[in-house]
């Protein structure tokens, strides 16, 4: 049998649901991002708001960013039937809001629509301290409830009811800024508390294969093809 370290991309991707990308963004990269996010909620988001959907709408530069040749390179070896950008959104996670991201799995807000992929990229380095992404590996091949969870800002409402892994089981990803994380949308994750009081930016991007739109697609107008199937 191979060694673990040996495996593949796509076979790693499979077998644990993630993917660590170090250093795919540069920090000058990650300062220039943080700045326009800054801007972005500044001028859009709904004030004290946490969570900002449709980024690539109103940033040329995040518009950029979802079809960054050096993402949809680590792309490729996952998604085999080609690249399509769906949406994005800003996370941020501001001194003042400690309250960890609740263990959940994305799929359950895209029911009934074709399977999709994230990549989480924080412009901030990340640590268990300042809210990092945390991660349960292998648990994309089993199936989760979510029930109403109602964090007090009114975000991310949801969460795994029946959590039954152990703590060794999560691996908290302690990683530099624009270090990128790849992940299925069955994959259960969550996020630490922010205890460290600094900012703690990142931001996601969704993808699913090139197909023709689902009436869920409608919502996303930055929605575009990086990658078709025809040209891999
Ligand atoms: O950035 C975070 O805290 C996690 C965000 C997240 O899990 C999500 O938006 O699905």
């Amino acid at each position: 049998m191979k060694k673990p370290e040996s495996l593949s991309p796509a076979a790693r991707y499979d077998r644990d649901g993630f993917l660590v990308i170090p250093d795919l963004l540069s920090a000058k990269e990650c300062d220039t991002l943080k700045t326009e996010a800054r801007r972005v909620l500044d001028e859009h988001a709904r004030p004290g708001a946490s969570v900002h959907v449709h980024v690539a709408v109103v940033s040329p530069l995040f518009d950029a960013l979802a079809e960054d040749p050096r993402i949809v390179d680590r792309l490729k070896p996952v998604m085999p039937h080609g690249v399509m950008f769906l949406s994005d959104k800003i996370v941020y996670k501001a001194p003042d809001k400690t309250f960890p991201t609740p263990w959940h799995i994305d799929c359950y807000y895209w029911r009934n629509t074709r399977p999709k992929l994230s990549v989480w990229i924080p412009l901030d380095d990340a640590t268990a301290e300042n809210g990092t992404l945390t991660v349960v590996p292998g648990s994309h091949k089993r199936d989760w409830r979510m029930v109403k969870m109602g964090l007090p800002s009114g975000e991310f409402e949801n969460a795994i009811e029946d959590g039954n892994w152990s703590d060794g089981d999560v691996v908290t990803c302690s990683i530099k800024r624009g270090t990128a994380i790849i992940f299925s949308d069955r994959l259960v994750h969550g996020s630490t508390s922010n205890t460290a009081g600094t900012d703690r930016y990142a931001i996601i991007s969704t993808y699913h294969a090139p197909a023709p739109d689902e009436a869920f697609d409608l919502e996303f107008p930055a929605r575009k093809v990086v990658l078709p199937a025809f040209a891999r």
